[in-house]
């Protein structure tokens, strides 16, 4: 593996104080509950959370929080905006020096997918537009998860939710390159299964004003069919077949933080998920399934040299 860590080198030096605490009424196993817990350890206590709709709106039932630091719950599409008020008001606060600067908040929004690049997309754009001074974490759980497991823009090829029963039939939507587009100071992709990683990205990414992007690829037992225990491990696995490439981009340059050696087919991720299985049974979706393999292999191969250069097993492609 490949990586440019500098604050969280090791696990040891995770921080051990939790900012949200155990016992919420989300799922055994949510990868975007694992991740967001990470991501707050990294950012610390004095945090503000904008939730939009969605299942992270299950974290908090009022009047409990598990949250130790402070929460607001917006619609789907209103997370950007509830966190330019909040900005603005502590600018507000610190210029008239009702508020020292060293009480200052890091803004939060905290969003699924489905609001992230479909719902609140407009929003958001309008928010990067505006140079808001804020952290942006999408659980991307490639779907609209709360409601049923309905497709968004960021389900993948060829799977199955609630709408699309035989397979969508779109191609997942890239949020990343959709924000590095207006160029924000920091855009990166995460994973639960990887947490120095993702807490090393949160906290060198403080070192920019501006909007801040976090899209953690969350497993997510119900919707995708597997068991809470096995969570982290496929999670790992999208990153460890090269589907879900981790990486970040400061201004133009995109850096990838972890480069599998040798890529395990994209298979052995597929197949650990019942929202895969219509690939396999009754009948091996061939053409399907060279398409997923072969958009990895072209991703991988336009980075060149820094590109995994080989499988850990290539299975017959052919029908
Ligand atoms: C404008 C609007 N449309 C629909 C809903 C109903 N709704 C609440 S949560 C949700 C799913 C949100 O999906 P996503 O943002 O991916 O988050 P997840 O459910 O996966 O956590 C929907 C459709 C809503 N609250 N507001
Ligand atoms: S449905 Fe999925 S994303 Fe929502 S709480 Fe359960 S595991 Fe998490």
């Amino acid at each position: 593996m490949q990586t440019r860590r500098e604050i969280y080198k090791s696990i040891k030096e995770i921080p051990r104080e939790e900012f949200l605490a155990g016992g919420t009424g989300l799922c055994a196993g949510c990868g975007g509950l694992l991740a967001l817990r990470l991501f707050h350890k990294a950012l610390g206590a004095k945090t503000v959370v904008v939730n939009a709709a969605g299942c992270m709106t299950l974290v908090a039932v009022f009047p409990f929080t598990p949250f130790h630091s402070s929460w607001l719950y917006t619609a789907m599409a209103s997370a950007p905006a509830g966190a330019q008020g909040i900005r603005d008001a502590l600018d507000v606060l610190i210029a008239k020096g009702k508020l020292p600067a060293d009480e200052d908040l890091k803004v939060v929004v905290v969003t699924g997918d489905g609001a992230a690049t479909g719902i609140g997309l407009q929003a958001t754009l309008a928010a990067i537009y505006r140079g808001l001074d804020f952290y942006y974490f999408c659980y991307d759980n490639e779907a609209f998860a709360n409601t049923g497991f309905q497709m968004s823009p960021a389900s993948p090829l060829g799977s199955r939710t609630a709408t699309t029963p035989i397979g969508t039939t779109t191609r997942k939507e890239n949020l990343f390159e959709l924000w590095r587009a207006q160029r924000p100071p920091f855009v990166a992709t995460v994973s639960p299964a990887y947490p120095l990683d993702l807490m090393d990205k949160v906290a060198r990414a403080g070192r920019w004003r501006g909007p801040k992007l976090f899209i953690s690829l969350s497993s997510c037992p119900p919707g995708w069919g597997i068991e809470p225990a096995d969570s982290v491990e496929v999670a790992k696995l999208a990153v460890d077949t090269g589907v879900w490439p981790l990486k970040e981009a400061h201004d133009d340059e995109v850096v990838h933080t972890v480069i599998p050696h040798r890529l395990h087919p994209v298979e052995e991720y597929l197949k650990r998920q019942a929202r895969y299985r219509h690939l396999f049974e009754p009948v091996r979706k061939a053409d399907i399934l060279r398409q997923l393999q072969a958009d990895v292999d072209g991703y991988w191969q336009r980075l060149g040299a820094a590109a995994p250069v080989a499988r850990v097993a290539q299975d017959d492609w052919s029908v």
